[in-house]
């Protein structure tokens, strides 16, 4: 059986880089395999969250997953603090991992940043966590951006250490699920930088609350160049593209929204001035993600719908982890009197 595992943390609002880095991908592998999406507010503490907020950066995320067509009929919709598999498994990798491999997570490095002294010990041990929640289910496949490549290794790394240690067959090592070419949407404002929750800027990204006049006015001032748009031919002129970041940014995102390949997205808007090209991407963003958007905010008036599908994705999480849990206690040697 191919069981897949994959988060979002409720850390602030949900982006379209989200949607089509993440979750629009999941809602196409929902017919394939066994599918557990996860909220990951043990991962969100890991940096402070205000805990007015959490709750309901909880629920929005639950109201994304349901918006954008995740079935919980068919998947596991939780959040991660509610089953103590993770944070229970987490501790055990902690004295699984070592500290050399941590020292090598470029992420943390990138997240902590100068401050790395006063980073939480929760945002360094972040991968341990990850991988307990992939391997609390005996997951097989996680759908990864190129971002969480590393972390996803040191999972490996740690089933392969864990089953070495206690000389047991017990982990998968679970594989990266790649998703074709990886959709990575940049911010609006700097096409070097990604797309991202906490960016203090609101005009960076779209959120997919966000309604069709606060849409239209994101794209209508997102950062592009003087140049008309370029023909195919920069596809495969890497120093012409890296000139480009916003242009090229705005181009992935209507390629990625209309599900059609960019050189046919090029070829029709070659020569085009951004003012047209940015009024038929502003249609084609109100039309799909306006319309996640009106589900979302549907679903976020009524928290007992949400609650509901939350409750009944934890009891489901449960029935999964408890067994497994019950078993890695005996392999490293816990008594349950
Ligand atoms: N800009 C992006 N483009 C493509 N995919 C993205 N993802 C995030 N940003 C982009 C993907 O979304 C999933 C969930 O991400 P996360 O909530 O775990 O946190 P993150 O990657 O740290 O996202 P943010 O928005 O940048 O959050 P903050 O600002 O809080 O750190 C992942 O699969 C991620 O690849």
């Amino acid at each position: 059986m191919k069981r897949i595992f994959s988060g979002v943390q409720p850390t602030q609002n949900v982006h379209l880089g989200n949607y089509l880095g993440a979750i629009r991908n999941w809602v196409r592998l929902q017919d394939d395999y066994d599918c557990i999406f996860c909220i990951v507010d043990l991962h969100a503490i890991t940096v402070w969250q205000e805990p007015a907020s959490l709750k309901a950066q909880t629920r929005e995320v639950a109201a994304a997953y349901l918006a954008a067509g995740i079935d919980p009929k068919r998947c596991i919709i939780f959040n991660q603090s509610q089953v103590p598999a993770h944070a229970e498994l987490a501790w055990i990798f902690n004295c699984v991992a070592r500290l050399g491999w941590l020292n090598r997570m470029t992420q943390f490095k990138e997240k902590a940043g100068k401050h790395r002294e006063n980073a939480s010990v929760g945002l360094y041990a972040y991968p341990n966590l990850m991988a307990a929640d992939i391997l609390a289910y005996k997951g097989t496949h996680v759908p990864v951006g190129e971002d969480q490549k590393q972390h996803l290794e040191l999972a490996r790394d740690i089933a392969q250490k864990f089953n070495n240690d206690f000389g047991v067959n017990y982990f998968p090592l679970p594989e990266p699920l790649i998703l074709g070419p990886a959709t990575r949407v940049m911010s609006l404002r700097d096409g070097a930088k990604k797309m991202s929750k906490s960016d203090e800027s609101d005009y960076s990204r779209i959120n997919l609350t966000d309604d069709a006049d606060l849409i239209r006015l994101k794209i209508r001032k997102a950062k592009t160049d003087p140049h008309p748009l370029p023909g195919p031919e920069i596809l495969t002129d890497a120093a012409a593209q890296d000139a480009r970041p916003e242009a090229m940014n705005l181009l992935g995102i209507y390629a990625a929204l209309a599900d059609r390949p960019p050189e046919a997205v090029l070829e029709e808007f070659a020569g085009s001035e951004f003012s047209r090209f940015k009024d038929v991407l502003a249609d084609l963003m109100v039309a799909t993600v306006g319309k996640i958007g009106r589900e979302m905010r549907r679903l976020q008036q009524d928290p007992a719908e949400i609650d509901g599908v939350l409750r009944r994705g934890i009891e489901a999480a449960r029935a999964i982890s408890d067994p497994i849990m019950r078993e890695v206690h005996d392999i490293v040697g816990f008594l349950r009197p």
